[in-house]
Parts: structure tokens; sequence; C-alpha cells
């Protein structure tokens, strides 16, 4: 019991709860009094779960506690959906109290964890309350199995007053595959927790299914898109880094996919390990009655050709046969919404259900008629998904969709570009003790709490201690003069990109501007005459900050976690740069400073977590950029440019920056 208090409050107090025996799990009502008073024992606050009637759970209750839990079978995020109502739906804070705590003791784990955060994040009365990171509450998620049993064993053998003596566990830099492997070059990427982190928050931000105040999000279809194709493009920036083609689509559904991925996870609530999928595995038709998900390959294919056809024609067909245009600013959310496909799909119906039965016939690809009683593999949780090669294939193709539509738009022309009497004269990049230019990465070990995860909150922390790749923190210097005669506001648009293409040879901006990665989006005011903008790498507009990414809630007071509400959406910054070379990997910086006037968006966002809206958005708030996401670099050149040098107005400008990699391990210093 003492868990779901950690769940809504952390704190560094020890509360004990007590709950109407009713709401604990049958099987242990007829022993309700000595539970309590065991966890009662050690408790400085108790916390009283008020007796109300419970609303029925219906068929909530069908998936079973110890089954996997998806957000990409229809049948739970149905499920899921109906919870967040649920949750939603109750008065006070304190009845969601009461029935979270009863929930808790008969919903699966997974799915519980799931609507209740989605819950906490859209309730007026707990928007302000911290989720502690589910990496503490399901480290088995991130965590190799072998690291949490010793984990558990460092617990049990050291008791909680000598918890300081307790080793911080080991994650093995390479445990998932050997060099032997191609593809395990980017595991560090991949398996990255922040990375697998970012990807659960923004999919607990974006939930697909549900009431409309869950889903209809400003722009949402369009960040589906923008948010995922970013991470393509920073995936293949490191893939070049390691001498690697960028990934391919998957395309042919019909060969055998020849990425093959061992997660060595294991659930700890199934007692089953995430299953494997061998080399050379092939799609099959879905018939798993388990969770009523049919889906052949064909219905895909059909799936996809229709969407293509839609995306030839320009306009779609609705629910009531109607065609809809697929415009220059909403075409691209009501294709998102469409191709993911969530409850705003413009014609379910039609245009089926593509990204999400791609993740699970793939997650199935070794059961798909679950004969052998298997869950889905990695792919089919937003938590782990990221982990497995074939993800960055599979979202390859996905955003082939969403860049073939955007080839039918306008083109920019100049004026939409340039910014009058704006221009961008110099770029420096400045590391501490580096030339200028250099941007500099290594390997960093750092140190998480993984204790809630372990069911001995009550004995203490434990730490696991992980090897990711870090950046030294740098400044952009930019040098900008305002000979328009007045004072102005502008954007400043930050990206990178590698300077030469697999073989070495320089781009064409038709490729190279699909490698664009976003690493920072601010506003600035400009003076008449020259203006010096100084901006850290720690203030990106795309990335959170560790503590953020990984925060754990047990050290900290509860009026503090109060105060400090911040939500835990955003790339992690120790992934900010991609990893670069040992001898130095040329990539191009480029800066914009694009005109205000057509970028502005009149909301306030005081007091709300804002500060990695690039790619997930400010809660609750519209989108706060009014351009396309991904502008510049979301639409084909206009005519006669061929190089980024051409696309270039007097506002842009490139500087060469590079990127070296430095074959050593610091550890972080708290
Ligand atoms: Cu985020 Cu496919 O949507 O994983």
């Amino acid at each position: 019991p003492t868990e779901s208090v950690a769940l809504l409050k952390g704190g560094k107090k020890k509360k004990m709860i007590s709950v109407p025996p009713e709401y604990l799990n049958e099987k242990y009502q007829p022993f309700a009094s000595q539970i309590v008073s065991r966890f009662g024992e050690s408790a400085e606050e108790e916390v009283v779960v008020n007796q109300i009637s419970i609303p029925p759970l219906g068929d909530i209750l069908e998936l079973k506690r110890d089954q996997a839990f998806s957000l990409f079978i229809p049948k739970h995020q149905r499920l899921a959906g109906k919870l967040i109502d649920i949750f939603l739906g109750l008065r006070t804070k304190d009845d969601l109290m009461a029935v979270a705590v009863y929930a808790r003791e008969r919903v699966n784990p997974y799915l519980f964890i799931y609507a209740f955060s989605v819950a906490l994040l859209h309730r007026e009365d707990t928007k302000h309350l911290n989720i502690p990171s589910i990496v503490s509450s399901f480290p088995e998620k991130f965590v190799q199995n072998q690291v949490i049993g010793v984990a558990r064993q460092e617990v049990s053998v050291v008791p909680e007053n000598l918890q300081q003596l307790r080793n911080p566990v080991e994650i093995p830099k390479d445990y998932t595959a050997s060099d032997l492997e191609e593809e395990h070059r980017l595991a560090y990427f991949r398996e990255d927790i922040g990375v697998n982190l970012h990807h659960w928050h923004w999919h607990l931000v974006y939930p697909t299914t549900g009431a409309p105040e869950v889903v209809n999000k400003n722009r949402r279809g369009e960040l589906f898109y923008y948010m995922h194709q970013q991470i393509i493009a920073r995936y293949n920036t490191e893939r070049l880094c390691h001498k690697l083609k960028r990934v391919e689509r998957l395309i042919d559904w019909d060969s055998p996919l020849k990425e093959a991925y061992f997660p060595k996870l294991d659930r700890i609530v199934t007692g089953r390990s995430y299953p494997a999928r061998v080399a050379n595995q092939r799609m099959q038709n879905l018939r798993r009655e388990i969770d009523n998900s049919f889906v052949d390959v064909d219905d895909m294919k059909r799936w996809r050709d229709l969407i293509y056809g839609a995306i030839n024609s320009g306009r779609v067909k609705d629910r009531n046969n109607r065609d809809v245009e697929l415009d220059e600013f909403g075409g691209i959310d009501i294709l998102g919404n469409m191709v993911e496909a969530t409850d705003l799909s413009i014609n379910r119906q039609l245009y089926g259900n593509l990204h999400n039965m791609g993740h699970n016939i793939i997650a199935f690809i070794h059961d798909p008629d679950g004969r052998n009683l298997e869950e889905n593999a990695v792919l089919g949780d937003v938590a782990t998904a990221m982990r497995d090669p074939i993800f960055y294939r599979w979202h390859a193709f996905i955003d082939d969709l969403f860049h073939r539509f955007k080839a039918t738009l306008p083109r920019y022309a100049e004026n939409q570009l340039n910014y009058p009497g704006i221009q961008v004269q110099d770029i420096q990049v400045r590391t501490q003790g580096r030339d200028a230019n250099v941007l500099s990465t290594f390997w960093q070990q750092s140190d998480v709490n993984i204790s809630h995860g372990l069911d001995f909150q009550t004995r203490g922390n434990v730490f696991v201690r992980f090897t990711h790749l870090q950046h030294a923190e740098f400044e952009y210097r930019i040098t900008v003069n305002n000979g328009s005669g007045e004072n102005r506001r502008g954007t400043c648009r930050i990206f990178m990109a590698p300077k030469v293409d697999e073989r070495g040879n320089p781009w064409l901006f038709r490729d190279q501007k699909n490698m664009f990665i976003e690493l920072d989006k601010f506003t600035v005011n400009l003076q008449q005459g020259r203006n010096d903008i100084i901006r850290s790498s720690t203030q990106s507009s795309v990335t959170i900050p560790f503590e953020r990414t990984y925060r754990d809630l047990s050290n900290i007071a509860d009026e503090e976690q109060d105060q400090s509400s911040f939500c835990g959406c955003g790339w992690p910054h120790n992934l900010l740069i991609p990893i670069g070379t040992a001898e130095g990997y040329a990539c191009q910086l480029f800066v914009m400073i694009s005109n205000y006037a057509d970028d502005r968006v009149d909301q306030s966002t005081e007091g709300i977590c804002n500060d990695a809206d690039s790619y997930c958005g400010i809660k609750d708030r519209l989108y706060p950029d009014r351009r396309s996401m991904g502008y510049p670099f979301d639409r084909q050149p206009r005519d006669g440019v061929d190089t980024l040098a051409q696309f270039l107005t007097p506002n842009m400008r490139v500087r060469d920056v590079t990127v070296r990699f430095e074959n050593k391990t610091f550890r972080r210093t708290q």
C-alpha cells in the first residue's frame, strides 16, 4: 500500500496509507488489519483514503494483471481510455485517490500507471503534481534483468540504516549485443534511458484514444510527424558518425527483416522476458484473439495505398465520404492523426490504423496468432520501442509518407524565408577549453534510484549506474545586424546537420533538409544596428536537464515538489549533440532569424513547463510557433536552389563545426 502514496506524493517522509479494507485485493482482505499495521510500524505520516462508492471498472479488468499492456493494441487503448475517463470524471482529489487505490489493487499495473499518469497530467487539481519517473516505478523497462537482480540483492543484504554503503549496480555498456552486430554501434542511442523516457512521456502527453480533452490537442498530428521526424534525423546523423548509411525505410513487407534484436529485459509483472527477434523473421497476419487484434499484412498495404492516393490527390475522404483538402498548414495535422492513427483520424474506417498496427505486427512477429502464449516484444511498448533497430526502419517509412506530402506543398518563396533588414553576420560556437567551433562529446556515468520499482520502497534507496553519451556545454555567439531602421523581434532557429553524405559527397538540399536536427529556438529582441546574442546550450528548447529526465522524488520534500511543477517530456539533454568521431566529424550549424510577426502565438505560458516545447509543445497551450513544424526545412526548396548555400537568405547563416568524440568516461558529479 505504501507505493500508492509514493505514486501520488513521493517525498521524504514515509507515509502509511489507511485504506478501507474492501479496497484491498480480495485475497488480502481477511488480513487487512495486519497488513496495515505492518506498514504502519515505520510510518511518519498517515494518509487516509476515503470510502466512496467506486465506479464499476467493467471490462477494464479483462486485461489480466499478468498480461503485457500495449498502447498500440486497439483494445488496450480503449481500456486505457475508459480508465482515464473514470479518473478524470471524479469530483475531488480525494475521490481520485480512493478510486486509484482501489483500481491499483485490481487493474493491470502497466495499464494502471499509464492511465493514472495521463489523468494526473490532465486534471486541474493534480496538474501541478510531479509524477515520479517511470524508470523508478518500472526499472525493468529500462534496465537489464541481471542488474535488477543484483539491486534486489544489495537491498536485502545491506540494511536501510546503512543504505549509504549500498553499491550502485553498474549496467555494462555493451550488454545487448557484440560488435559482430553492426547495428550494435548505435545501442548507446537506442537504449539510452533518457531517450526511452522521452518517448514514453511524449505518448503520455499525446494519447491516441480517450476523452476529447486528452486527445484533441493543438496540432498533435503535426507534432507526431515532427517529433518522430526529428528522431529519425538524429538517428541518421548518429549512424553517419559510425560510417553506417541512413536507415532504410521498411517498405518491403513480404521479405524477411534482416534486423535482429535481443533486449535482455524482463517484465517483472508478467514474470516473462521481453521476446527477442531473430534475424530474417517475416511480417505475418496478426490473429490474436487474446487482445482482439486482427490485421492482415494486406490490410496494411491497402491502407498505405489509400494514404499514398490521398497524398497525391491532396485530399482525403471524411467519415461521410466528403472530400477534405490537405491544405498547406492543416494538411499535415490531418495526415498525422490519420497515419498514427488516433481518435482524431478523419476516417479510420477507410485509412485504417497503419502506424500502430505496424508496431503490433512486428512486435508479435514471433507469435502472430498467439499459439505460444507469447507477449509483445519491445516495439509494442512506447517505453521500450526505441531500443530496437527496427523502430527506426518502421518510422523511416512513416516519415517518408509525411515527406511525400510535404513535397506537394508550395515551396517557400524568398520572401517567406527572409526577414528584410535583418542580417546574421557571424556565428561562433564556444566550448570552454576547446578551439572555437568544436563540440566535444564523451561518455558519462550517472546514477539513478530505482528503489520504487523493486517493491522495497520502505527499505531505502538503491541506485543503478549507467553510461551514456554526454557533451561539454557550449555557447552560441551570434552577431546580427538590424538595418531595418527600427527595433525588431525575431525567432532564432538553430539546426545542425552532417556536412556531407555517406559517400563523403556534399548534399543536395533536398536530402540534407531531412537531416537537420533542431538544437534550439528562442525569441530575440533586436536593437537597431549590431546585436550580440549569447545563448547557452543548456537553454535548448528541445531538451530537458538530466535531473528532470531522471527525477527522483524520494529525496524531495513535498512542498518543493508542489512548487517546482515540471513535466518529463523533452529530449534528454545528454543527447543534444550527436556522438561525432575521434578525428572530428564535420557538421553544418545553421542559424536563422525569422520574422516574429509570422511566428508569434499570443498566449501566456507562465508557470507551465515550457522549456522543451520544440518536440513536446506546451501543456494545455497552443504550439508556441505559428510556422509549420520543421520550418524552414519542411518543404522542397524553391526553383534554382540545389544546395544549402543557395537556400540561404541574409537572415540565415551557416558555420562549419566539428564534433569531436573523446573515448573517455567521466563520472557525473552531483
Ligand atoms: Cu512514437 Cu511509433 O510512435 O512510436
